[in-house]
């Protein structure tokens, strides 16, 4: 890749790291070097250090998948001038086997076995690369931090699980907390094809990141032509991707998803810890919402912390996040996050400096805009009310009376709904507008036949949903299994004078997907019986958004998003990944919305 490419790239996977060389105008010294970890492997780093050392520095850490030797000095970029500003020595090392670290690369490698003293992890890589800075860097004050976005917030909870004694304080942002149940590779059990084919190739054809030859732009039909999972071994990897192989292996939520899950790994909160979510983060959102969630059930000297804004993965990192794609949030959430909640909570745990005033939850309130803090998340005095379903694409929150009676629609893995308006470009390729895609118009897709949608009258108030929703469908299917895409949408004024062509706007506030087999366990599979209504949860994660008087609420169904999922055959194969060609077959679906079976979305709402 060249070194335009590259930098491209890391921007996109929100992974700051640019500019090869030092300016002259930094004020920051740069050495590259290679650090021994206890099984000899040498691990490259980067060290910036103040040039004009005034006091003792703290060291902020930074482990990456993604390449080091390209970091750009810290007081030049926007993501940690705050910080720089105030004097830390900024430490970004290569993970085991990337790029110029010697040994062996794996994904997201297992916590190792404590009863082997040998056994190496990236818990152990982290308490390594501390152990040795301590030593060999001078004017530090023997404190240190870590941070880092997506795989790196990931190394981040890894260095915290057992932390070095001189780890005080991180700050996780968007980790993957569990791969099968709602981060980057599937949801709910829905494998998340481009994501998972394109991302395993880019991160295990080689040592350094490479995209895959596609030879196409409009991927909708790549992997539409692609058929058969099956086929991505037999023509493309054959065999020699990792991580593709494990999940051809482990389409279940078997032991493999379950160890590797942070739901696994962690315990009580160790270190300070500040998770950071991004209400439209395309690839983990649900991981810092469970990594907050686990660590607060063992938080007895509150030391967990979240944070949630209106950002796409990483945007709180760069710009000025006043925007995501067509919405606009008022104000300036980057420069508000940088430096009045990221640059604080390092400033007062590592080098004493403020009041240590930090609220439990920070979150951006959409719609009405503004930031609210709460004591807890999600917030306990939210009031749980059910939308349900009607005829005639009615949503209102009285609930049915009709003994018999659903919407149906036709599915057709032949013809899948798409999840972005098309071309669907490689997700990290140039021109890819998969960053914003969670925010798009979804009248794309609003009147084809196989998406369901059901609205409420125009609200003659604003109304405030803050916290947890679910969707508790009743439905059927002709077929033995079925997906379930569910999108809560607020439909902007049919006229929108502020920005008019935000007239009519479909706005996804909250989806996901689930895939049916695995209604009763994630572990144990089953086929669905045809024609038999059965129940279905589907966890549809927090929000903190205010639906404005004059807009509505819609709700649309459908039962596939291609290609970010795979397509559902809808008929029973054990496994998806082995499924032919001629397991794929239309179905007619069908969401019930009677007093027996009275379909709904669980919200949360503040008065
Ligand atoms: N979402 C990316 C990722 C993290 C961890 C594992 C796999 C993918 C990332 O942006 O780093």
């Amino acid at each position: 890749m060249s070194k335009l490419t590259a930098t491209i790239f890391l921007l996109l996977l929100g992974a700051i790291i640019t500019q090869a060389q030092n300016p002259a105008d930094s004020k920051y010294d740069r050495q590259e070097l290679m650090i021994p970890m206890r099984d000899g492997v040498k691990l490259n780093t980067v060290i910036f250090t103040p040039k004009a050392a005034t006091e003792k520095y703290p060291f902020l850490l930074r482990r990456t998948p993604y390449g080091v030797s390209g970091a750009g000095a810290p007081d030049k970029g926007a993501y940690v001038k705050d910080l720089a500003d105030d004097g830390y020595i900024f430490v970004y090392q290569d993970i085991r086997g990337r790029y110029k670290s010697e040994g062996k690369f794996e994904m997201q490698r297992f916590s190792r076995n404590k009863k082997d003293p040998k056994a190496i992890d990236e818990s152990t890589d982290t308490y390594d690369t501390f152990e040795w800075l301590l030593k060999n860097i001078p004017n530090n004050n023997g404190k240190a931090g870590m941070y880092g976005i997506s795989y790196d917030g990931w190394t981040t909870m890894q260095g915290a699980i057992d932390p070095h004694p001189a780890l005080i304080a991180v700050s996780e942002q968007a980790t993957p907390s569990d791969m099968w149940l709602g981060d980057d590779f599937h949801h709910n059990g829905a494998f998340r094809l481009s994501y998972g084919f394109e991302y395993a190739f880019m991160e295990e054809a080689a040592k350094t990141d490479s995209l895959f030859a596609f030879g196409m732009h409009d991927l909708y039909d790549w992997y539409l032509q692609l058929g058969s999972l099956a086929n991505v071994n037999k023509k493309y990897f054959h065999n020699h991707i990792p991580t593709w192989n494990d999940f051809a292996s482990h389409p279940h939520y078997d032991a493999f998803w379950q160890k590797q899950s942070l739901a696994y790994r962690l315990d009580s909160p160790r270190v300070y810890t500040m998770h950071v979510a991004g209400w439209w983060d395309q690839e983990d959102f649900y991981g810092p919402q469970k990594a907050y969630e686990v660590l607060e059930k063992k938080d007895r000297s509150h030391k967990n912390y979240i944070v949630a804004g209106p950002w796409n993965h990483g945007g709180w990192a760069g710009g000025p996040g006043n925007t995501l794609g067509n919405i606009n949030f008022d104000k300036e959430t980057g420069p508000t996050f940088r430096k009045d909640i990221q640059a604080r909570w390092f400033a007062y745990h590592l080098k004493g400096k403020g009041d240590g005033n930090f609220a439990e939850a920070i979150t951006f309130q959409t719609g009405s805009n503004v930031w609210k803090n709460y004591t807890s998340w999600p917030p306990a005095e939210a009031v749980k009310q059910n939308l349900y379903f009607h005829p005639n694409g009615q949503l209102s929150f009285d609930k049915p009376s009709a003994p018999k009676a659903f919407d149906s629609y036709v599915s057709d893995p032949a013809h899948p709904v798409p999840y972005r308006s098309r071309p669907i470009e490689q997700t990290y390729g140039p021109g890819s507008r998969w960053r914003t895609w969670l925010t798009e118009d979804q009248r794309f897709v609003h009147n084809r036949p196989d998406v369901l949608s059901w609205q409420t009258d125009v609200l003659q108030e604003d109304m405030a949903i803050t916290g947890q929703l679910w969707a508790r469908l009743f439905a059927a299917t002709t077929g033995s299994d079925v997906d379930w895409v569910v999108k809560l949408i607020d439909v902007y004024p049919a006229e929108y004078p502020q920005d008019r062509k935000m007239g009519g706007y479909q706005f996804m506030v909250s989806n996901d997907v689930f895939r049916g087999r695995y209604r009763k366990s994630f572990e144990h599979p089953e086929p669905i019986v045809p024609n038999k209504v059965e129940t279905y949860n589907i966890d549809l994660h927090t929000i903190n958004h205010v639906f404005k008087k004059g807009h509505r609420i819609m709700v649309q169904v459908q039962s596939s998003w291609f290609p970010i999922i795979d397509r559902n055959p809808q008929k029973y194969v054990p496994n998806i990944f082995e499924a032919k060609e001629t397991d794929f077959q239309a179905a007619t679906h069908s969401i019930y919305r009677s007093a027996q079976f009275p379909s709904h979305i669980e919200l949360s709402v503040m008065k």
